[in-house]
């Protein structure tokens, strides 16, 4: 078994180094369709989504829902987003992406309704936030585009029903990362990032 540090990609998994350490891992059909497609719907139909209002008092241009440990609280844009128990659909794809790196108590998942939905600009880089973060995608296929804060560098990766991204290594301190609104006619998709709230942060 891997120790969640070392990653054990598969022969069809992509590892870009990228400049100050960040690492990206990524393989397209990381999950079978048939998985996928009752993942997506399962997770649609069950999850508890929400649209909650960002940082300046607007509300969000997606749904979220938050699953993982009991009591587990992930603070970010000045909200408490408190774990919901796993769903075994979250656990079984957790487990599929703890065995190639990483280990992760808390999911953040994003509904992205049509290409009018996005996530801005932006790292995941709360103190108490573990530097490797499992990020699945369900459904449409979405660009995501990572940026370089101070050289401005961007790469850009079509992630679609099934790719996994993995983030690791300096990339939050280093990199941001979006997923910008689209004027194609796309569908649904769901992304799940996983992720590692570290314990001193727990029952705050
Ligand atoms: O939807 C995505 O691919 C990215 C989600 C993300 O960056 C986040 O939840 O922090
Ligand atoms: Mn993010």
């Amino acid at each position: 078994m891997p120790d969640g540090d070392t990653p054990m990609p598969s022969k069809n998994m992509r590892t870009i180094q990228l400049a100050d350490g960040g690492i990206l891992l990524s393989e397209d059909a990381f999950l079978p369709t048939d998985l996928a497609d009752r993942a997506f719907t399962r997770l649609r139909d069950e999850c508890a989504w929400e649209q909650k209002p960002g940082i300046f008092g607007h509300m969000q241009p997606r749904l979220i829902a938050t699953y993982g440990e009991p009591g587990l609280i992930y603070r970010y844009s000045g909200r408490d987003n408190v774990a919901l128990p796993w769903t075994p659909t979250l656990l079984e794809i957790k487990q599929k992406i703890e065995a190639v790196q990483g280990e992760y108590n808390y999911c953040l998942l994003n509904r992205y309704r049509s290409g009018l939905d996005s996530m801005g600009m932006h790292a995941d880089d709360e103190p108490e936030m573990g530097n490797v973060i499992g990020s699945l995608s369900l459904g449409a296929t979405r660009t995501f585009r990572i940026r370089h804060n101070t050289t401005k560098e961007t790469m850009k990766f079509q992630v679609g029903h099934g790719t996994l991204i993995i983030m690791a290594g300096t990339m939050q301190q280093f990199w941001k990362h979006e997923v910008p609104k689209t004027k194609e006619p796309v569908g649904e998709r769901i992304n799940l990032t996983f992720r590692l709230i570290t314990r001193k942060e727990l029952g705050r």
